[in-house]
């Protein structure tokens, strides 16, 4: 453990003031009385940025002084949000900040809003690398983020006649303010050509010959870690075309090669990939891959180099870990390093490299798990494939030796059938492959690697996901944050998540109980308050708040939920004076642009919506809502507003979830299968504290291996019976959903009926949404219930996360 470093506050209010009104006037030649919002949010990240950029020269001293092993996030995804307010917060300057902007004349909430969300990622596993940035700096743990600095973040979803479509989403324009470009380190990544080889004094050299060049400039987003001066960097590598642009003095084919770089390089970071569902082979995401991946390992060796002037100790000094198989590419790229550029052999370039690279799963979706064709790879990458087919073909040796199977062979395969297998890259390559829920990482072990585990059992962990608790409750949730002070007796949960538990002491305090009351109420109302300013829609704060937001994704049951909802309205059309409860049914959801189903769902909740909206008997007892376009910036008012959390995967399907967590951090019961971390949060909450329903995991490998048939299920229940023979007639628009109907009953588009198991859950689901209901109508019940939620939801704390990722896999010393 190192000792907490002692902060100090870098502004009072007063000289807060000052810095912002100097940096108005420097950069936009305006006093604060002519500055708008949106130059006022420019100068507050500028002012912040510097306190942060003084820091990181700090830290970035001691970490080289001390020779301390640095950690590598490399992702695909960062799904960052906005920053304003979140380094304000961790730079422990919120306060003097708000008070500051009112000095000058602006309203905070106002500055804070006109910042873009930085969107660099689809879901769960880019906001997991964003909380765990927060976790290493706060953790005080030399660290630094690697990714691409896309043009486009992920689209912008508008709803036009009940429909997804998609708009770009150009963050950069204002959301730049954090970046600072270092051009004095870029680096030169190569694409195609041809691979030479050559003996020189007795070595075999290897160049790769008449490549295309695209030069990676780093853009560097500086984080802050909370209470602490430690302070890492995310670094976002943009791409540069390497020739001048002086292209009439080039012969024929230079000036080719420049038009085909200059090409390259404006294409390559343009825009995120939307699909977190589907594995395509597409080319450009391979380059992008390749791009960011070959910067990185080129930038951390040569620091290595210039720090130890060898790279023989790569591995005690550096671990890079990498999240998902998207950077797979850096086992073969460091090879590539060790082999081609330092000189080393095979055996000493794998020792190191199967010594600094670990690797996370985040899916046992077989359409999600990356396969390239190897013609692709021979082609744009021709060196990479001579080294990844060598890092095949003595796998393959050894798991024959091992096991002598030819059915192992086949499974552990990395090249097979002119495909290269990046997860079974990544566990022969890594030191440590990890799931992210103890469910998870059992059917990693289990099923999808079980060979590789059985050869290699040791490399084979658990790290249970976690959530940035600082900026999930304490900062979205201020009332929340202020009932935990009184309750725990100061601020110590900040640190110590676990203080959380205290609140457990409590559950027999009736005025306590009514204090969380309020403060759910309240948030609702701000919730209902923000729907109408930037949605003109009227929610009844009286009703339930039922919850489900996350990618749209037919694993995830969506459908399930609409299925239910559909049937609350038709009981609700066959007694209208029916007494029920008022629920409102939220939904917030992007659908991957060809996904085609997805959006019919999306299509189905609005249609239904529409419906409810305009049949009288609903009104103040069911309304649904789709809230277009779900991100980081709206779960941050929607998570202190929920009282439902919809967390109903098909069990064994959700790695680990992690809008779950946010949503008990928030005091939101949960209605859910046995899945994900849902497993973890019953550990903790026990039956009575959540609503579980479902098959569990192994009884849905049961059912489907017996032959599941969800057309009896459908004849045998006639409340479902009725719902599906809703999606066919459709609703008062007019549009009919035959087709997810069919989808359920038949199956479609080649994917066997009902492969999620709805119609198999549908009862059990209806029957644990009565229970909550029920639950609801006892107030002090559901508030204490909520309050064990909070309380027990310490160890979902990316903190937590970090710590045991640091201990038993990074083995660095932490805070
Ligand atoms: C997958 C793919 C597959 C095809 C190529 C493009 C692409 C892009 C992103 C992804 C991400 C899929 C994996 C993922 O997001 N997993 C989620 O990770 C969360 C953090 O661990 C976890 O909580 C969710 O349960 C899991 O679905």
């Amino acid at each position: 453990m190192i000792s907490r470093q002692n902060t100090m506050t870098p502004f009072t209010t007063e000289s807060l003031e000052k810095a912002l009104t100097e940096k108005l006037m420097l950069n936009f030649s305006k006093t604060p009385d002519e500055a708008t919002d949106q130059e006022m949010m420019r100068a507050c990240a500028m002012v912040i940025r510097d306190v942060m950029s003084l820091r990181l020269v700090g830290t970035r001293k001691r970490t080289r002084q001390e020779h301390r092993k640095q950690v590598h996030y490399l992702s695909m995804e960062f799904l960052m949000g906005r920053s304003l307010m979140k380094n304000a917060y961790n730079l422990e300057v919120l306060p003097q900040l708000r008070e500051a902007l009112s000095h000058l004349g602006f309203k905070a909430a106002d500055i804070f809003e006109m910042e873009p969300d930085a969107a660099l990622g689809n879901g769960g596993l880019g906001r997991l690398a964003a909380c765990y940035l927060d976790s290493m700096a706060t953790l005080e743990i030399p660290a630094a983020g690697y990714s691409i600095c896309y043009e486009l973040g992920l689209f912008r979803q508008k709803i036009i006649e009940g429909e997804q479509v998609e708009l770009p989403d150009h963050w950069k324009d204002l959301g730049s303010a954090w970046l600072v470009p270092k051009p004095e380190e870029a680096q030169e990544v190569r694409f195609g050509g041809t691979v030479r080889e050559f003996w020189d004094n007795g070595h075999l050299h290897t160049v790769n010959e008449n490549a295309t060049t695209v030069l990676a400039v780093p853009c560097d987003m500086v984080i802050a870690g909370y209470g602490t001066e430690h302070t890492n960097i995310l670094r976002l590598w943009e791409p540069h075309s390497t020739k001048p642009m002086d292209m009439s003095l080039f012969s024929r084919g230079e000036y080719l090669k420049a038009a085909e770089e200059e090409a390259m390089a404006d294409s390559i970071a343009k825009v995120l990939y939307p699909d977190d569902s589907h594995m395509e082979g597409k080319s450009l995401r391979l380059k992008q891959q390749y791009f960011f991946v070959s910067a990185t390992v080129q930038s951390i060796t040569m620091k290595h180099l210039a720090t130890y002037g060898t790279l023989k100790n790569f591995h005690e000094k550096n671990v890079i870990q990498i999240n998902d198989t998207h950077p797979a590419l850096v086992i073969p790229e460091l090879m590539r390093i060790l082999i081609d550029d330092a000189g080393m052999n095979w055996e000493e370039a794998w020792e190191i490299t199967t010594h600094a690279v670990a690797y996370t799963n985040h899916t046992v979706l077989a359409e999600a798990l990356e396969r390239w064709p190897q013609i692709l790879m021979e082609r744009r990458l021709p060196r990479i494939w001579q080294i990844i087919l060598e890092i095949s073909n003595r796998w393959q040796r050894r798991v024959e030796e091992y096991y002598h199977d030819p059915a192992k062979t086949h499974h552990m395969a990395i090249v097979w059938n002119g495909e290269v297998r990046m997860a079974n890259l990544c566990v022969a390559g890594s030191m440590a492959v990890n799931g992210v829920s103890g469910l998870h990482s059992e059917i990693l072990r289990k099923d999808l690697f079980r060979d590789s585990c059985g050869m290699e059992p040791w490399k084979f962990q658990n790290v249970t996901n976690g959530i940035d608790h600082r900026r999930w409750l304490s900062e979205i949730n201020p009332g929340l944050d202020s009932l935990i002070r009184d309750l725990t007796g100061g601020s110590e949960y900040l640190h110590d998540p676990l203080v959380l538990k205290k609140l457990d002491d409590f559950a027999g305090d009736k005025a306590v109980l009514e204090r969380l009351a309020e403060i759910k109420r309240e948030n609702k109302e701000r919730f209902v308050k923000h729907a109408k300013w930037s949605r003109d829609l009227a929610l009844n704060p009286d009703s339930i708040f039922d919850v489900q937001a996350k990618r749209l994704h037919e694993y995830k049951r969506q459908l399930l939920n609409v299925l239910h909802i559909i049937s609350l309205y038709q009981r609700l059309r066959d007694d209208p004076n029916a007494v029920v409860h008022p629920q409102t049914f939220l939904f917030g959801a992007k659908a991957a642009p060809g996904y085609v189903v997805a959006k019919r769902i999306i299509h189905l909740i609005n249609s239904l919506a529409d419906q409810i909206s305009h049949d009288p008997c609903c009104k103040d007892k069911l309304q649904v809502v789709f809230l277009e376009n779900y991100r980081v910036s709206l779960a941050e008012v929607l998570m202190p507003a929920s009282e439902v959390s919809q967390q109903i995967s098909t069990a064994g399907k959700e790695a680990s979830g992690t809008g779950n967590m946010k949503f008990m951090i928030n005091g939101a019961l949960t209605v859910g299968t046995l899945d994900g971390a849902n497993v973890e949060m019953h550990d903790v909450l026990g039956d009575e504290n959540m609503f579980l329903f479902g098959l569990h995991a192994d009884e849905v490998v049961a059912m489907k291996r017996e032959g599941y048939i969800p057309q009896r299920i459908y004849n045998e229940n006639e409340r479902l019976r009725r719902a599906m023979d809703a999606l066919r007639a459709g609703f008062r628009d007019g549009v009919s959903y035959d087709d997810l109907y069919q989808r359920l009953l038949f199956g479609s588009g080649g994917s066997p009926a009902d492969d999620y198991l709805l119609l198999a859950d549908f009862q059990s689901y209806c029957d644990a949404e009565k229970r909550m209901v029920e639950a609801y109508q006892d107030k002090e019940l559901w508030n204490r219930m909520s309050l064990h939620n909070i309380a027990r939801s310490g160890i979902f704390a990316a903190d937590r996360a970090v710590g045991e990722y640091a201990d038993n896999i990074w083995h660095v010393p932490h805070k």
